[in-house]
């Protein structure tokens, strides 16, 4: 069972961490941002027996924000008030958590990772990351190549 955060990203890992003690293991797909904001989830950890497998996409940041059209913002740093990079090593803090890790070099590699991740019955963090801008770019053309092929389908209906 897959778990995502339809809005505030405040507890999406305690979340996981409640939602799998009860149903057992399942993945959590967070960003970086968000599971900072509650890496202290992880504390669960403790003497209970917790499969959530975290699969973290790090884009530096909220990259959500790219999406927006915002950075033509008039006053106020865009990088400042809504990217906010972030200087914390998540593996170094999955590690002080006492969680196996994983950092994922190319999306090949993301099978593999949560094969390895399934094999464990434990907690896991898998760290995937993107560009947010060149994934936004993805997503604008990837709509506008689906626009023009339903416009024409459309069409040759008429
Ligand atoms: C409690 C709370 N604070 C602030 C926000 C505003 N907010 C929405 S998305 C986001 C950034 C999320 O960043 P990240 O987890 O890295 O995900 P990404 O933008 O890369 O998808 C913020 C701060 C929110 N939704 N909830």
């Amino acid at each position: 069972m897959a778990l995502g955060g339809a809005s505030g990203i405040d507890g999406t890992l305690s979340m996981g961490m409640g939602l799998s003690i009860i149903m057992g293991r399942m993945i959590l797909i967070t960003g970086d941002l968000a599971l900072l904001h509650d890496t202290n989830g992880w504390l669960f950890s403790k003497d209970k027996n917790i499969s959530l497998i975290v699969i973290m996409i790090d884009n530096g940041g909220g990259g959500i924000f790219n999406q927006l059209n915002i950075d033509r913002i008039e006053e106020g740093d865009f990088e400042e008030i809504f990217l906010m990079p972030q200087q914390v090593c998540h593996l170094t803090l999955a590690k002080a958590y006492g969680l196996k890790y994983k950092q994922v070099a190319c999306l090949d590699d993301l099978e593999q990772a949560i094969e390895w991740s399934f094999s464990l019955s434990t907690n896991v963090l898998i760290r995937v990351c993107t560009n947010s801008l060149e994934d936004h770019r993805l997503r604008v053309s990837l709509n506008d190549d689906l626009k023009k092929a339903l416009s024409e389908n459309l069409s040759s209906f008429d």
